[in-house]
């Protein structure tokens, strides 16, 4: 693995053994596949907005937009963009072992696109709109849109029910999680053996919090970045590289250890 820590025979040797595990991804997952991280510099029409201010029902109030804009211009790049080899890795270790629950906090889905069935998305979805008004769901063209690199402002829908603004069916920040899908993340955390966080700043609550609820059950904790993160220190094991690097090697290894060793399941 070019550039990229090595991997440490504890991390396999739990991987091996592991009956549930976690895999937590953030932006930096995406972030190969041509999707900009949230935290990435915004750039074009955006350029002088910081995105944890356009990330929220205020903003949307404000200047609905400038928002809306913003999410068409993100849904083309996620439409445009395709799963890469991380998130491959992640689809085989589906197909062939341990139950796997994929907890994202990505809007896009890329993961469900490469093949993962057992995806959590703990921030929604760039594709589930609905009104701000009724919280009727909107049908958003089938195509994919077709927006200036430096994007541009877009009025959003109206509801066809009641006439009110069509939103992103995102999280924003003060918005509370769907319950639905945090408790079965919490859930999933609680009763894992390994869990792998890829690619995020874990500095979004409460979906930060889910790393130290596995740690507290027992579950070996994994962390794959190329940079450090603030909750290093909970980690039995800290990988620095990248999603597309490091998942394809840390399971081809896993795979090439169990071969060696027979009564592997
Ligand atoms: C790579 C890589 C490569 C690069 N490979 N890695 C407790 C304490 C303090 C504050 C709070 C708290 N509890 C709640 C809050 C408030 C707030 C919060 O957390 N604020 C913090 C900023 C301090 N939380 C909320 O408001 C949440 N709601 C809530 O708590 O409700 C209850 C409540 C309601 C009312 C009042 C009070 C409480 C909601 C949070 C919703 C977050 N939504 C967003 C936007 C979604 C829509 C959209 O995308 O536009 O979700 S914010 C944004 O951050 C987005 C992301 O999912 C999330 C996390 O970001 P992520 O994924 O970590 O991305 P980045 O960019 O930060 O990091 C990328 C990482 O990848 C970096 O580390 C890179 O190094 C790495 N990387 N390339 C691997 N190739
Ligand atoms: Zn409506």
């Amino acid at each position: 693995m070019a550039d990229a820590a090595p991997i440490p025979l504890g991390l396999i040797e739990s991987l091996r053994s592991a009956r549930r595990i976690c895999v937590f991804s953030g932006a930096g997952m995406s972030a190969e596949s041509g999707v900009p991280t949230f935290r990435d510099a915004l750039t074009g029409l955006w350029e002088r907005f910081d995105a944890e201010r356009l990330a929220t029902p205020e903003a949307f109030h404000r200047d609905p937009s400038l928002v809306w804009g913003w999410y068409e211009w993100r849904r083309m790049k996620m439409r445009l963009a395709q799963p890469h080899a991380g998130h491959r890795a992640l689809a085989g270790l589906e197909r062939r072992a341990a139950q796997l629950t994929v907890i994202t906090q990505n809007v896009d889905d890329l993961h469900e696109r490469a093949g993962n069935t057992n995806v959590l998305h703990l921030h929604g979805s760039l594709e589930a709109t609905r009104c701000v008004r009724c919280a009727a769901p909107f049908a958003l063209p089938a195509d994919i849109p077709q927006e200036p690199e430096g994007g541009r402002r877009i009025e959003p829908p109206r509801c066809a029910s009641c006439g009110g603004r069509v939103r992103p069916g995102v999280v924003w920040f003060g918005e509370s999680l769907p319950m639905p899908i945090l408790q079965p993340a919490h859930d999933a955390a609680a009763a894992c053996d390994v869990w792998i966080t890829v690619g995020t700043s874990g500095l979004v609550y409460p979906a930060a919090e889910l790393p130290l609820v596995a740690a507290r059950a027992g579950a070996t904790l994994v962390q794959i970045n190329p940079l450090p993160t603030p909750l290093d220190a909970h980690y039995d094991h800290v990988l620095s590289g990248t999603a597309a690097q490091c998942l394809p090697e840390l399971f081809a290894q896993e795979r090439d250890r169990a071969s060696l060793q027979p009564g592997r399941s």
